[in-house]
Order: structure tokens, then C-alpha cells, then sequence
């Protein structure tokens, strides 16, 4: 099939304030590469990804819609580069267009094109307004959503959730190595924002005497102070933003990846990584990660907000086989894997539209 990938708005491929979306496009587009598709990206000006044929969009990006009030109206500032990006789309020959962004637009959109447009959902329900359209628009395209977990699908509330394709995530397994043996040093990985809760694993590196190995696109640059300012030794444990090589090569040698959302995670890139590197990962039990996890055999799941069990965790992360994560990862996040549920989704979708 000739894939047409239009992804997020809210910044450019590479930049890291897409979070999890930047690597689920990646590699979604290298999965259907290797099933022989033909795949073209368009994405803001400034994206950078190898080995994908993309056209860059020049405009205004979106807000995030993290922060947005959740009865909030759509907004679209001028020049927007998500409307210039589906702009775009119509000038190029595809058979199905794959929508990245968590936004109404391309939602909107999908009945006004004669191909078939599909929309992966990266977030668990923030807005009414993405809700309301997500809801209309299954009731004439009822295969046309999928996401990555049943508990993200479930925040949208039974009605959508029994109609969406639930098509976990993937990864390159060659690009991650696995580390038999840790160093003393916890790790934290994320976007750096009130929502990804980096505070609680910060308290937790103070109880347990681990120093905290962060890395992650800063955000909220506000946010990033502050923590700084509670946590003075923040400063020192931030290694950046860092492209998955170098991601990778500082999580492999950590004793665990802690995982401590405030707010519902849909997948949880970051689980995937960490086992596929043979690091434990202790979570909140809520969301993705708690979808992801296997309790006592590839990590520990904790209450959301039990920061004190998070430590004890912490100490009991011994108990864990490195090797089991690593073999959970080539179970069921291989791009092999990935690829069969997305192309099963693809056709579904081929199929309603003829
Ligand atoms: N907000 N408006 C908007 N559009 C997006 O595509 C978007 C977002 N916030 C966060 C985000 N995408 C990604 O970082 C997460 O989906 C992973």
C-alpha cells in the first residue's frame, strides 16, 4: 500500500516535544517499510527522519492539549501548520492516510477525503471536544481508531472504547542492548511536564540513596525550575534530550526505570524501551504501564501516588530477571509484531472504504 503518515503539530520530528509520538511514527513507518508499504511523512518544518521520504510543513504549532481545559473549544492559531500539513496530504497519491496528531482536525476531515484517513490516538481522554468528534465519527467509520492499550481506550468511556483497534506499540529491538549487569543508579524517562509526575521519582532517589539518571525533552521550562528548585541535585542527574543510541546506552546499565504518571499514560514508550534493555520498571499502577507490566516477573506495580511504595519497590528490584524483559519485549513489541497489528488494522479499513 503507498501509506501517507501525517504526524503531530505541536512540534518537529526529532525535537522530543512530540514525546512518545515521534517514536511510535518512527517506528510504525519502519515496520510497514519492512512489510514492503510504501510510506511518506509530512510533519512540521525542522523534522528530521531517516530513511522515511518527508516533506516538511511550515506553520504555527499546535498547543498542547494536556494543557488545555477539558470543556475547552478548539483552538487553531493563524497560520497553523496542522491544517497546512492536511493541506499537503491532498497533493499526494495514497491509499490510506495514518493521522498521528491528538487534535479535531484531521477527525473532522476524514469524511471530506475519498481515500480512507485512520487515526492512531496517542492520549487517553483529555478534551470534550476530541471526545464529541471521536464518538460522531465512529458511527460512520466504526474501524477508523486505534490506540495503544485497552485501559487508554477505556478513559473514553465504553461506547468508544468497544469500537477501537487496539494495536499496542513496537520497537527495534537491534537498537536497544540488553545489560546483564546494573549499576546503582535509577532512571527516569520522559517529557519533562507537571503531568509526568518526575518529582515523585526524584523523592524516591532521596529515600532509597540511588541517584536518578533523567532524561527527556524539557517541556515546561517553568515546571523544570521548580523542580529544581525542590530538588537541587535535579540539576546534576539531567542528561538531556537524548536520540535513542545514546538514550538507550545511559537506561541499559540503570537498576530500573521508574514510571510515575499524573495522569492516565496510554502506552508508555519508555516501559518498552527499559525492558528491551533488561531493566526492571517500577509503575504506577494505572494506564498503559499497568497494561504493560508483569508484576513480579518484569517490574513492580504500585498505587498511583504510593511514592513510599514506590522505594520499596525499589528494594525488592533484585527479584527481577533481567533476562524476562528482555524476552517480554521480543514477545510483544518486536516491529514484526507491531507491523502484523497495524497492517490487520490498515486492511480493515481498505476494505469498509471499496
Ligand atoms: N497536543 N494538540 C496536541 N496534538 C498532539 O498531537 C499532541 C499533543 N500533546 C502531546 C502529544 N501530542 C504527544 O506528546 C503525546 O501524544 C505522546
Amino acid at each position: 500500500m503507498r501509506i501517507l503518515c501525517v504526524s503531530t503539530p505541536v512540534g518537529p520530528l526529532g525535537s522530543g516535544l512530540g514525546g512518545g509520538v515521534e517514536l511510535t511514527l518512527r517506528n510504525l513507518a519502519t515496520a510497514l517499510q519492512q512489510r514492503g508499504h510504501a510510506i511518506q511523512v509530512i510533519a512540521p518544518a525542522g523534522s528530521v527522519l531517516p530513511d522515511v521520504p518527508l516533506v516538511e510543513v511550515p506553520g504555527v504549532c499546535q498547543p498542547f492539549a494536556q494543557n488545555q481545559q477539558r470543556e475547552a473549544a478548539i483552538t487553531m492559531p493563524a497560520g497553523n501548520v496542522l491544517g497546512r500539513m492536511w493541506w499537503e496530504a491532498r497533493r499526494h497519491p495514497w491509499d490510506i492516510a495514518i493521522n498521528l496528531a491528538y487534535d479535531w482536525l484531521p477527525l473532522y476531515l476524514t469524511p471530506f477525503f475519498d481515500r480512507p484517513v485512520v487515526h492512531l490516538v496517542s492520549m487517553g481522554s483529555l478534551l470534550a471536544a476530541i471526545d464529541t468528534i471521536l464518538a460522531e465519527l465512529l458511527a460512520t467509520h466504526p474501524h477508523c481508531i486505534a490506540m495503544h492499550t485497552r485501559a487508554q481506550a477505556a478513559t473514553f468511556g465504553e461506547a468508544i472504547a468497544q469500537q477501537v483497534t487496539v494495536v499496542g506499540n513496537g520497537l527495534d529491538l537491534n537498537a536497544y542492548t540488553f545489560c546483564e549487569q546494573p549499576e546503582p543508579v535509577l532512571a527516569w524517562v520522559g517529557r519533562i511536564a507537571p503531568e509526568k509526575g518526575l518529582t515523585d521519582a526524584l523523592t524516591v532517589a532521596r529515600q532509597t540513596g540511588y541517584p536518578l539518571r533523567i532524561m527527556g525533552a524539557i517541556a515546561d521550562r517553568s515546571y523544570w525550575q521548580q523542580v529544581c528548585q525542590q530538588f537541587p541535585e535535579a540539576l546534576g542527574y539531567y542528561q538531556g534530550f537524548l536520540p535513542t543510541t545514546e538514550m538507550q546506552a545511559q537506561l541499559r546499565t540503570c537498576l530500573a526505570l521508574l514510571v510515575t504518571p499524573h495522569w492516565v499514560e496510554a502506552f508508555g514508550n519508555v516501559v518498552m524501551e527499559a525492558l528491551a534493555c533488561g531493566v526492571p520498571v517500577i509503575a504506577y499502577a494505572s494506564g498503559g504501564p499497568a497494561e504493560l507490566v508483569r508484576h513480579g516477573e518484569t517490574g513492580w506495580l504500585v498505587t498511583p501516588g504510593d511514592v513510599a511504595g514506590l522505594a520499596m519497590a525499589v528494594e525488592q528490584v533484585r527479584r527481577i530477571d533481567r533476562r524476562r524483559c528482555r524476552q517480554q519485549a521480543e514477545q510483544e513489541f518486536s516491529l514484526t509484531a507491531f507491523g502484523q497489528r497495524l497492517e490487520q488494522w490498515l486492511h480493515q479499513n481498505l476494505s469498509t472504504s471499496q
